[in-house]
């Protein structure tokens, strides 16, 4: 049964599966987006000279994971041939790890985690859930690593005809856990996996706030939680309701950050963003304010 008790009764900070980064915090994941078209930084790392320089600049920034996707799951994106996105995102994948950099592959096509597996990626991160790819669960069950586990309803060109929901928090929740008993069916391991609520994949702005807001929700469910917020359009729509008009995407990390260290301070065990440096000050805040508040306070 899900435990819907108030956030201050949730620790911050559950386990994590064994192959990734601890560093006593929320994890930083830096989004490297090997596309023509992401909504945000699409084009700006699609050659894999610049990507993978891109990646070791946020590695040394302190990214904990750099995030590899070779497919745009921006609402409206078409999908990609598999050739094509193979041939993104494994090089990069293969030249950062051999670097030494822990990276996820953002992909919903067995083929792609294999190979990147293969080429030194420590995570799966499936933003369908193993909806996508039926291929999925086994061949991360075979692989041995974290699998990111999103929220998901329909491909990026359909997911806004499916932004309907009553208790979207409830939903969302129910609608997971189906996924972790069909993935545990097939024979992924429930110590690998990471849940996320899949901010923004049909959902509208007030249904993301509403995730975040009962973040607490998910958690007790009982599995590690990652938040995707970074620049989405729920953050722009926030900030024009106190501001000018939305901000572009680039012009939201600030707001980003705010995000990331809320979403830690409720417990999630990594944050995917764009700016790897704000968001890694924002979760050492929150470690910092979690960290003092389970202390007694001063006589
Ligand atoms: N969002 C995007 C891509 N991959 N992965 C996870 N786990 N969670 C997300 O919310 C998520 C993701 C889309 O955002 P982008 O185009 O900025 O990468």
């Amino acid at each position: 049964m899900i435990d819907t008790e108030s956030p201050a009764v949730v620790r911050p900070f559950p386990a994590l599966p064994d192959g990734l980064p601890r560093p006593g915090r929320c994890l930083v994941m830096g989004i490297l987006n090997v596309t023509p078209d992401s909504f945000s930084d699409g084009g700006r790392y699609g050659d894999a000279d610049r990507a993978v320089r891109h990646g070791l600049r946020m590695a040394e920034e302190g990214a904990d994971l750099v995030d590899v996707g070779g497919e745009s799951t921006r609402p409206g994106a078409e999908p990609v041939p598999l050739g094509a996105e193979l041939a993104r995102a494994v090089p990069v994948v293969r030249a950062l790890a051999g670097a030494g950099v822990p990276v996820s592959i953002d992909t919903m096509h067995a083929e792609v985690a294999h190979a990147a597996v293969e080429a030194g990626a420590c995570l799966v991160n499936d933003v369908s859930g193993g909806l996508a790819d039926p291929a999925m669960a086994a061949t991360v069950a075979a692989a041995g690593v974290p699998y990111v586990v999103t929220h998901w309803r329909a491909p990026s060109r359909e997911m806004a005809r499916h932004a309907a929901y009553g208790d979207v928090v409830g939903e969302v929740t129910a609608e997971l856990l189906d996924r972790v008993e069909a993935l545990t069916a097939a024979g992924l391991d429930p110590g690998r996996i990471v849940l996320d609520p899949g901010l923004g994949f049909a959902k509208r702005a007030g249904h993301d706030w509403q995730l975040l807001a009962h973040l607490h929700t998910l958690r007790s469910a009982g599995f590690p939680v990652l938040v995707g917020a970074s620049r989405k359009r729920f953050i722009g729509a926030a900030l024009s309701d106190c501001s000018d008009g939305a901000p572009a995407p680039g012009e939201r990390d600030a707001a980003t950050a705010a995000v990331s260290a809320l979403a830690a301070a409720a417990g999630a065990v990594c944050v995917r963003v764009h700016d790897v440096r704000s968001s890694l000050h924002a979760v050492c805040m929150a470690a910092a304010w979690t960290g003092a508040g389970s202390l007694s306070p001063p006589p």
